[in-house]
């Protein structure tokens, strides 16, 4: 397979002025005929190049060239499925019929069949596989098109923009036709016909335009979209109110699909939807996937005008529609309820994907310079370190002016595929500021790691604080640059706690509250005046940057985490310090040493739960243990067996050192009244789960307490916590898994839960019981969301189990993804990554998982993203 550079981007030859298509649906014979209005492209370079319009698996029917038959002599069909013309005229009218089966698709890309409907999945390079077509982003085209078939099977034909004509033709067809007024890519085509109801509602846009809001769900599901359609009006309201953005078709349709690839997908006018992300209520859908529902609605609609209206002119550009609009739904949501909560999951869910990531044999820039298959960047990197990026510029230049450069950025680039370079140009002409430095967040791989030194000068009541950056080097990438990192902070008073008003040298004011430093070098020394004690750093608030902080000492941290004004800082410093202790402990049991037990960790649980009333979503954020896969990342070599022992120790002595306090919480805040997905009831439904789980490390009692809240809990929230510490016991356990696989086995997405909740057992049987529910009736290869909830989060999710001494977590996943990858490659090749990580692991582990990675890159027939994956896993 040959990889694609970033610099060999050159314009299309040819425009699409317009498109319209006709299908004829049918699962095993779809008939697509395309009429493209094709125009040279001023812009190209080479003003004779041929006509060449990206194809794949299709059969060619029929075509004509401005009406006429066209001869075989004048096109050529690739082995890669494209068709060329060599000599075209500058402007053409070609028409092509072309054969599709879209109840083969099994790789759940172009069009295909679920449940016996027709979706489709266009990004990145499914159009190819619908019809004849230069399927790349700069090439934006009006629509029309028109769907014909069986009116009983297919009641519902939908497309994108609006409708423009229905009817009835012969033997039982019908027919619907839908105009897009917009010009778009070829990824953002939708198609969606079948046996589907729609969930109705409206908004009223600012301009006092209504648009109807459709929801299509199977029958039987529409009880399931009221929180989706309410997080649609809500978040359609705020990107008019904080970003002026008007919704701009008459008609906004959601689809939902239980095979689909991704979370979602931002098509004009019709989104696609994997049903994990629609379908909500209260007994089967648990705070965390409301939550889930919510930010996606919103990112997908969002992505309207940031990704649709304004698109990429490539795919090495993917972070400025993802990346910008991961950062707008995370504004979203924070707004929605606490900032400083939904920061504090952000950055909790950067570090656990895209630190190791940025780590690891795949890491790559935000904006890559290579790829092999481009459905392999949809990554952590190019969407949550994108965001972060976007947040830089944000910090770097305020609010009033990055909402200044979003109106130029639009302005400039409205119906039309944009650069990050064009991004950063108008966030640099409508602020003022020189932003030219931040260019390289987006060219360099890997994490940088900040240290902090402070002096203190008695008699000069100075402060002198030394910034220091450093990033490890990252495939192709042996050398780096000081990056440009905003450092928001201030001082505590190390004595009282209490916030310092601050003075650098130089300024002739002191000013109080959080200011931000630059650090632009390798080094920057940093000089406080007027600073009456020796102060503790508050560094790094609201997380103002990607980058590890390292090496403050354990009595800051505590008195950051006990006392710091900045939520972000108080929750880091509390879980950089369990950090640091816990690991002191691996090293201790590595060393064949007891544990022991610093009773720091359990005053801090304790004074959290005293001071829990104020704000139980933060408390609830703070009360757990640092994750197993934090704790890895810090090691130069991983141990998660140790790690796994170390943390499962502390949690059962925590629990029965803080039992009371424990569980006065966990009754205090007990659940009345109906369910609601509100910060503060999540808030409230986390700390208590965070109190039980504490209390079922410690013993029976807590594990009694379990048992009851699973038998008696209305929510499913309440009774998957529950479940999931059930399912660590032997006595509990199998009544429990059970009795809900009994209670939910006809809902797919609980019986998801079901799998993944005996795949992240800490149990000694896991791996083997992992294989053995790959047999279960409920698994199928063939549905994403199944084969992640079982195979993802083992391999993600369990570091315990996966890393098993026996190698089996590692080769029945290599097994997985051998006999995934013919049937979807794209899911095959994310399943893959796990495996890549091995040189984070110590011998003979690091070995076991290299045999399984070449076992994988030996299989006959690899796909081209799983050979990408495995490969560079193995270089
Ligand atoms: N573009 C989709 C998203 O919204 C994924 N393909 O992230
Ligand atoms: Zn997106």
């Amino acid at each position: 397979p040959r990889a694609i550079h970033r610099l060999d981007y050159r314009p299309p030859a040819f425009l699409v002025d317009s498109a319209d298509l006709h299908f004829d649906l049918d699962p095993a014979a779809t008939v697509v005929r395309s009429t493209l209005v094709l125009r040279r492209n001023p812009k190209a370079e080479d003003r004779h190049a041929p006509l060449r319009l990206d194809g794949e698996g299709l059969t060619l029917l029929g075509i004509k060239v401005d009406g006429v038959p066209f001869p075989k002599t004048h096109y050529t069909l690739g082995e890669d499925g494209s068709l060329t013309v060599p000599n075209p005229s500058d402007i053409l009218v070609l028409e092509t019929e072309v054969r599709i089966a879209p109840e083969e698709n099994t790789a759940f890309s172009g069009l295909y069949t679920s449940g016996g409907n027709f979706y489709t999945q266009c990004e990145a390079e499914g159009f190819r596989r619908i019809t004849f077509f230069p399927d790349r982003p700069d090439v934006m085209t009006r629509f029309t098109v028109a769907i014909t078939a069986d009116k009983a099977r297919y009641p519902v034909l939908l497309s994108n923009g609006n409708p423009a004509g229905a009817g009835d033709g012969e033997g039982g067809k019908h027919w619907a036709k839908w105009e897009d007024p917009h010009p778009k890519p070829s990824y953002l085509f939708a198609l969606v016909a079948g046996d589907l109801v729609a969930v109705s509602d409206y908004f009223t846009t600012k301009s006092g335009r209504d648009v109807v809001l459709n929801i299509w769900v199977r029958a039987g599901d529409e009880d399931k979209c009221a929180y989706a359609m309410d997080s649609l009006k809500r978040s359609m309201k705020w990107d008019e109110e904080v970003y002026g953005f008007e919704y701009d078709l008459d008609v906004f349709n959601i689809a939902a699909v239980s095979d689909f690839n991704m979370g979602a997908m931002e098509n004009k006018g019709l989104n696609v939807f994997n049903t994990k992300f629609v379908l909500a209520k209260p007994d089967t859908a648990t705070d965390g996937d409301y939550q889930g529902v919510e930010t996606v609605i919103a990112h997908e609609y969002f992505h309207n005008w940031t990704g649709n209206r304004v698109t990429c002119r490539d795919w090495f550009q993917l972070s400025l529609k993802e990346g910008l609009t991961v950062f707008r739904d995370q504004q979203f949501s924070g707004d929605q309820g606490s900032r400083a909560v939904k920061r504090i999951r952000d950055v909790r869910g950067l570090r656990a994907a895209q630190f190791p990531e940025d780590a690891g044999p795949m890491a790559h820039p935000v904006r890559p310079d290579s790829y092999i298959e481009i459905d392999n960047f949809y990554t952590p990197t190019v969407y949550q370190k994108g965001a972060e990026v976007v947040r830089l510029l944000h910090t770097r230049i305020g609010a009033q002016a990055f909402r200044r450069g979003m109106d130029l950025y639009v302005e400039r680039h409205d119906n039309s595929a944009a650069t990050i370079e064009d991004f950063r140009a108008a966030m640099q002409d409508a602020s003022g500021v020189d932003l030219s430095a931040f260019a390289k967040w987006y060219e360099q791989a890997g994490t940088p790691e900040v240290t902090a030194e402070g002096e203190y000068d008695e008699a000069a009541r100075r402060y002198t604080l030394t910034l220091r950056q450093k990033t490890p080097p990252t495939p192709g990438q042996p050398e780096k640059r000081p990056l440009p990192i905003p450092v928001a902070m201030g001082l505590l008073d190390a004595g009282t706690g209490r916030e310092q008003p601050t003075r650098l040298q130089g300024e002739n004011e002191a000013r109080t509250g959080t200011r931000t430093l630059m650090l632009e070098d390798a080094e920057a020394r940093f000089v406080f005046e007027d600073v009456p004690a020796p102060p503790v750093p508050s560094l790094l608030r609201g997380f103002s940057a990607p980058v590890k902080l390292k090496g403050l000492p354990l009595d800051q941290l505590r008195t950051l985490a006990a006392r710091d004004t900045d939520p972000f800082t108080r929750w880091d410093s509390g879980q950089q310090y369990a950090a640091a202790v816990m690991l002191g402990m691996v090293a201790a049991h590595r060393r064949g040493e007891p544990p022991g037990f610093d009773p720091a960790l359990a005053e801090a649980v304790r004074a959290n739960l005293a001071g829990a009333d104020a704000d139980p979503a933060f408390a609830a954020e703070a009360l757990p243990l640092p994750g197993e896969g934090f704790l890895a990342d810090q090691m130069d070599l991983a141990d998660p067996e140790a790690i796994h022992l170390v943390r499962r120790h502390l949690r059962r002595r925590i629990g029965a050192e803080c039992a009371d306090a424990l569980r006065e919480t966990y009754e205090r805040l007990a659940d009345t009244g109906p369910y609601s997905p509100d910060g503060a009831s999540i808030g409230r439904r986390s700390l208590r789960n965070a109190c039980l789980a504490y209390l079922a490390a410690a013993g029976e009692d807590g594990m009694r307490l379990a048992r009851a809240q699973f038998d008696a809990a209305a929510n499913m929230t309440d009774v998957l916590a529950a479940l999931s510490l059930l399912a660590e016991s032997e006595e509990h356990g199998p009544a429990a898994l059970a009795a809900f696989h009994a209670r939910w086995r006809g809902d797919e997405l609980v019986v998801d839960k079901w799998f993944s909740i005996q795949a992240m057992s800490a149990q000694a049987g896991t791996a083997a019981r992992v294989r053995e529910l790959q047999r279960h009736p409920d698994f199928s290869l063939r549905n994403p969301n199944r084969v992640r909830s079982l195979l993802g989060a083992f391999a993600s999710g369990n570091p315990y189990r996966f890393h098993n001494r026996s190698g089996e977590g590692y080769a029945l996943l290599a097994d997985a993804v051998i006999a995934l990858d013919p049937i979807n490659a794209s899911t095959a090749a994310r399943l893959v990554g796990p495996l890549g990580l091995w040189r984070r692991q110590a011998p003979p582990l690091s070995g076991m998982m290299r045999r399984e990675l070449e076992r994988v890159l030996a299989a006959p027939n690899l796909s081209k993203g799983t050979y990408e994956k495995a490969s560079k896993g193995l270089a």
